[in-house]
């Protein structure tokens, strides 16, 4: 197989290959076809890249008022949401994710994350203080937000335009200038958008992409690099704690939004039809690969048995197929090497005890798709509380269902993880609801619903699920740098 699509380093406002002329492979994972050979950035492109971004903050870029910003960063997501279906099929050639879902997700997400951080930052205000000493000393003193610099933005594989915009968004409104490093396995939207950014008069290094994976590649470089101010990064734990160490050298600033084990807390008093509904998608949504999926349900003993069988039913009824047709709703996983974690933990279950209500293989597909990274939806029951299944972020389309008796308890169960970024809870009795999300450590909580966003909130996990807060005026705390004038009068 075969491919004459290249995915360029951005660098400058300009596509350019890699010196070295390294390069690799994205594959399809609905079939595993090859969709693009991608350029490997290597350190001088990094080096490249983090330069074009330090001069554009020395030029007309770095004068910019927030009004003048904010007004170029409209005409970014109007150039998306022009160019709707090549970003659309450029996301869904590289994850596989269904049409369903990426064109009600992530392609109108990628355009709304630059029009609201474009707004949030033209009307930001900041503090002043009158101050009056003993003596009649008099100042005031006012704070002002200026940019941080050259942000490396540091993205998974997941939501890739969603979560890349979510921070290259703010990023920009507050006046920086950013070197992305897209997932190694979706590179495609992020080269994709260098265009719009020249079409909507970004000035040129504003906005760079490099190519490449972590470990000794583009990743390491640009986390590495002395010219880069600061770091957010969305993906693994064990990823941000090998960032933080490249981040203290030169004590740069980091945002992380890392993994989780996130719980589901269904009462027995809840609308059981929405209940259902809604937590089928908060289990199995995107092939079970968002950050914000519940891979522990904890139900209410009355209704734990119709619970698991009405969620055992709606989990045998996803259609996987074909991503263009409207009908899908299960893609793949991202690869066959996710796949392979996945399906370890799908034997790890079964070896430590789990009853496999439902799925636990890999689907039978059509020859043509049959070489994808397919996958059942997966549930279990009657695995310890210590299971590694139980504890671990798995990824992938499954949760396990545990009984439980008592607020108390199910809060404790809740709470009895490393990780601490998205929970649900479901309940009639908001006042319960509403206690229960109080004790509940999480980042975020959503009661009688999942992944219902308003971007001016603050999104960002607890415990080993990240540092910092995202969203709304939040994301300014770390895309800006707060200053404190003081003026005696
Ligand atoms: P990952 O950590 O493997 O990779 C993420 C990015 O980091 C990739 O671009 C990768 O090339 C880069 N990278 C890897 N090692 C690096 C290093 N040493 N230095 C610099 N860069 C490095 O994550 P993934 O597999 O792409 O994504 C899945 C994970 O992301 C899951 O754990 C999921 O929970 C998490 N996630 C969290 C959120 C959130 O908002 N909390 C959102 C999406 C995904
Ligand atoms: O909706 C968002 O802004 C966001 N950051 C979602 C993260 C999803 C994780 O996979």
């Amino acid at each position: 197989m075969s491919t004459n699509r290249k995915f360029l380093n951005f660098i400058d406002g300009a596509y350019v290959e890699s010196g070295s002329g390294a390069s690799f492979e994205d594959r399809n994972p609905i079939d595993g076809s090859l969709y693009a050979l991608v350029t490997e950035a290597g350190e001088a492109e990094v080096d490249a890249a983090v330069s074009a971004a330090r001069r554009a903050l020395a030029g007309p870029w770095g004068k910019f008022s927030p009004a003048e910003r904010s007004a170029l960063l409209y005409k970014v997501a109007d150039g998306i949401t022009a160019r709707f279906d090549e970003f659309l099929a450029a996301e869904i050639a590289d994850t596989g994710k269904p049409v369903s879902l990426a064109s009600h997700i992530d392609i109108p997400r990628g355009a709304a994350n630059f029009k609201i951080f474009a707004d949030t930052v033209k009307g930001a205000g900041s503090e002043f203080f009158e101050t009056m000493q003993p003596g009649g000393v008099e100042a005031i003193n006012y704070a002002i937000r200026t940019p941080k610099g050259v942000i490396a933005v540091i993205c998974p594989w997941n939501l890739p335009l969603l979560l890349m915009t979510w921070k290259v968004g703010p990023a920009l409104a507050c006046g920086n200038a950013v070197v992305v490093k897209p997932s190694e396995e979706t590179p495609a939207t992020a080269t994709l958008l260098g265009d719009v950014m020249n079409q909507a008069g970004i000035p040129q290094g504003v906005y760079n992409v490099v190519h490449g994976f972590g470990p000794n590649s583009a990743g390491e470089f640009l986390t590495k690099h002395p010219g880069v101010d600061a770091i957010t990064f969305t993906g693994e734990t064990v990823t941000g704690e090998a960032i933080m160490k490249q981040a203290a050298v030169g004590l740069r600033d980091v945002s992380f939004e890392l993994g989780g084990k996130n719980p589901g807390i269904v009462f027995a008093d809840c609308d059981f039809e929405a209940t259902i509904e809604g937590m089928t998608r908060a289990v199995f949504a995107n092939c079970g690969q968002v950050c914000l999926n519940t891979e522990r349900v904890y139900v209410e003993r009355p209704i734990f048995e119709k619970f698991t069988e009405a969620l055992k039913a709606n989990a045998e009824t996803f259609k996987r197929g074909d991503p263009m047709d409207e009908a899908t709703n299960q893609g793949p996983l991202i690869s066959q090497e996710h796949r392979d974690k996945v399906l370890s933990y799908y034997g790890l279950a079964k070896s430590e005890g789990a009853q496999v209500v439902t799925g636990g293989g890999v689907p039978k597909m059509a020859d043509n798709y049959a070489p994808g990274a397919w996958i059942e939806p997966t549930i279990w029951t009657g695995l310890d509380d210590g299971a590694r299944a139980v504890r671990e972020e798995i990824f992938g389309p499954c949760c396990h269902i545990r009984p439980f008796d008592s607020e108390d308890e199910v809060i404790a169960l809740a709470n009895d993880s490393h990780y601490g970024l998205a929970t649900s809870i479901w309940s009639q009795d908001i006042s319960r609801a509403n206690r229960v999300a109080k004790r509940v450590e999480a980042g975020i909580t959503w009661v009688n619903c999942w992944f219902l966003r308003d971007l001016r909130t603050p999104f960002g996990g607890s415990k080993r699920s990240g540092i910092g807060r995202e969203g709304g005026l939040h994301s300014l705390e770390f895309y800006t740098e707060l200053k404190n004038i003081c003026v005696k009068l």
